[in-house]
C-alpha cells in the first residue's frame, strides 16, 4: 500500500458513512464501506462477470469512483485515487487496474473464467486533503472493447460510411471524407476512431444511477439537471411532470434556495419512494445532451464516437447489409405493453419469451404515459445468445432500440475535432459539463443520434444508420450511455 509520508500524516474522521449506491440493474453492489487512513475499503459483488480467451475474447469490468463531502460545507468532490496499480489492492478473483488521470479503478478477474462475483474485499488508495468527509463509492458495469481493425458501413443504412476497414494505419494517420464517405468530414488521427482499446457501459444509465447523481450536486448544479425547481415539494416530478413515459424521478425532501440541495428518488408506482417497483433499474430517459455531457464528466467517463458505436456492435466480424448490432437482420418488436405485469417496473422485470432479435422498438410517435423505456438488460438471460438477448459483438445491451444513444458524430468540423478526453469529475457551478473538445452543453454541435428507441422504425436500429441531428432537449425516447 501506499506509505507517502503526505498521507500519513492525514487523520480522515468520519461523520456518515454512505455506500451501497448499487443499481440491481447492473447487479452491482458496494457494501461495508470503510474508511483508513487515505485508503478506502469495501466488498463488491456483481453477477455474470467473465474473463474469456476465445470469441469475443475480451473480459468485463466495474468502473469504481469515489465521491468524498466535506462535512463543513456538504459539498462532494470526486476523489482523485493513485495512479499506480500496485497501490490498490484487490481479493481474489479480482485485480484493480489504475488509470492514469487516477479518477477511479477497473475491477476485473485476474484470470479466464466466469460467474458471479461473490462479495470481494477491495482498498483503494486516495489522494485527497486533510478534512472530514463522508465517502461514496460508485460502480458501473462496463464490456472491455479488445484493439483491432474493424469493418464500418453496411452499404445500406442511411447515411452509412463508405464499406472500408478502420486499422491502426486509419487511428494515425486519419481518414479523409471522400475515404470514409456518408455525409462526413475528414477525420483526424486525434479523433477515438474505435482501433484502440477502451472500455463501454454494459448498460444504459438507468435512473438509479441519475438520482444517484443528483443527490451528490449543489442546489444549483440541481436546478439544470433535472426539469422541476429543487425547493418544490416532496412528489414533484423531475422530469416533464405529468407527461410519464415510465421516468420515475421524483423530490424525495425539498432543497432551500442555494443552500441546501434536494434529495431525489425513484417513486413509479403509488407516492411512496424507494419500493421494489419504483422504477430504479429502467433505462433513464429524458436525457438531454446537457444532462448526458454532465453525467459522464461527474463519472470520470466520456461519449463515445460514432465509429466506435460500430466496433461495440460489430466487432472483428463482416459486415452484413442492413445488420442490427447483434449481426443479422432479424428483430422483433417487443415495447413496454409485453412486460410481465407481475415483474412491471422491478429489478427482475420482463417479458415472457425472447425471440432473435429481440428488442424494445416500434410503438410509433402516438405516444401514451405508460408506454417507455425497459429496465436495463430486460432480454438477458441465462439461455439466451447474442441474438435473442440483442448483445452487440462484445456483450453490450441495448445498443439498439429502448432509449437512443447519444454519439459524437464526424458529420461536421465540431464533432470531429472531439478528441476523446475524458471527464474528470467536476462540473461548473450551474452544473454543466465542461470538458474540452465535447460537443457543447448548450448546443450540442458535433453530437448526433444512434440506435433507435422504444418509439421508433426498426431501420434506426442498424448498425450503419447513421443521425447527425444534434438536440439540447430532453425527450422521452432519449437515453445514454459512456465509455472510458
Ligand atoms: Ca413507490
Ligand atoms: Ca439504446
Ligand atoms: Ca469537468
Amino acid at each position: 500500500m501506499k506509505t507517502n509520508s503526505l498521507f500519513t500524516k492525514i487523520s480522515l474522521v468520519l461523520c456518515v458513512l454512505a455506500t451501497t449506491l448499487a443499481a440491481k440493474a447492473n447487479n452491482v453492489i458496494v457494501a461495508n464501506t470503510a474508511v483508513s487512513g487515505s485508503d478506502i475499503t469495501f466488498d463488491i459483488s456483481w453477477e455474470n462477470s467473465w474473463n474469456s480467451n476465445i470469441a469475443p475474447a475480451n473480459h468485463d469490468a466495474v468502473w469504481v469512483f469515489v465521491k468524498y463531502q466535506d462535512c463543513a460545507t456538504n459539498i462532494w468532490y470526486h476523489a482523485d485515487l493513485s495512479d499506480t496499480s500496485a497501490d490498490h489492492t484487490a481479493a481474489s478473483p479480482l485485480q484493480a487496474d489504475a488509470v492514469a488521470d487516477g479518477k477511479g479503478v477497473f475491477l476485473r478477474r485476474s484470470a479466464l473464467g466466469g460467474g458471479n462475483i461473490a462479495p470481494t474485499a477491495v482498498s483503494l488508495a486516495m489522494n485527497i486533503p486533510a478534512g472530514t468527509y463522508n465517502y461514496k463509492v460508485f460502480a458501473i458495469e462496463m464490456v472491455y472493447i479488445p484493439q483491432g481493425d474493424f469493418e464500418i458501413g453496411d452499404g445500406t443504412s442511411t447515411n452509412t460510411f463508405n464499406s472500408i476497414t478502420v486499422t491502426a494505419a486509419s487511428q494515425s494517420g486519419g481518414i479523409p471524407a471522400g475515404t470514409i464517405g456518408g455525409s462526413s468530414v475528414t477525420v483526424p488521427a486525434t479523433f477515438p476512431m474505435g482501433y484502440n482499446s477502451f472500455y463501454s457501459m454494459k448498460y444504459e444509465i438507468t435512473q438509479q444511477q441519475y438520482v444517484d447523481f443528483l443527490n451528490t450536486l449543489t442546489y444549483d448544479q440541481q436546478v439544470t439537471r433535472q426539469g422541476t425547481d429543487p425547493i418544490n415539494a416532496p412528489g414533484t416530478k423531475a422530469f416533464s411532470p405529468g407527461l410519464g413515459f415510465r421516468n420515475s424521478i421524483e423530490i424525495l425532501e425539498s432543497g432551500n434556495n442555494n443552500v441546501l440541495p434536494a434529495v431525489f428518488a425513484c417513486d413509479l408506482t403509488d407516492g411512496i419512494p424507494d419500493n421494489v417497483d419504483d422504477g430504479q433499474n429502467i433505462a433513464m430517459n429524458f436525457l438531454g445532451w446537457g444532462d448526458l455531457s454532465a453525467y459522464l464528466d461527474w463519472a470520470g467517463l466520456r461519449p463515445m464516437s460514432e465509429l466506435e458505436f460500430e466496433k461495440i456492435c460489430r466487432g472483428p466480424e463482416a459486415r452484413v447489409a442492413g445488420e442490427y448490432p447483434w449481426g443479422t437482420t432479424e428483430i422483433f418488436a417487443y415495447n413496454s405493453n409485453n412486460i410481465v405485469a407481475s415483474t412491471k417496473n422491478k429489478p427482475d422485470e420482463t417479458v415472457a419469451t425472447v425471440n432473435n432479435g429481440s428488442s424494445f422498438y416500434g410503438l410509433g410517435y402516438s405516444h401514451i404515459n405508460s408506454f417507455g423505456p425497459s429496465r436495463a438488460g430486460i432480454f438477458a438471460r441465462s439461455t439466451t445468445g447474442r441474438a435473442s438477448s440483442g448483445a452487440a459483438y462484445y456483450g453490450v445491451m441495448e445498443m439498439a432500440g429502448n432509449l437512443s444513444e447519444r454519439p459524437v458524430t464526424v458529420f461536421t468540423a465540431e464533432g470531429a475535432a472531439f478528441t476523446g478526453n475524458n471527464g474528470d469529475g467536476t462540473l461548473t457551478n450551474t452544473g454543466e459539463a465542461n470538458q474540452a473538445s465535447w460537443p457543447a452543453p448548450d448546443t450540442a454541435l458535433g453530437s448526433g443520434f444512434k440506435g433507435g428507441d422504444w418509439s421508433t422504425a426498426a431501420t434506426n436500429l442498424r448498425t450503419s444508420q447513421r443521425s447527425g441531428t444534434a438536440s439540447v432537449a430532453r425527450n422521452q425516447t432519449y437515453g445514454g450511455r459512456g465509455v472510458r
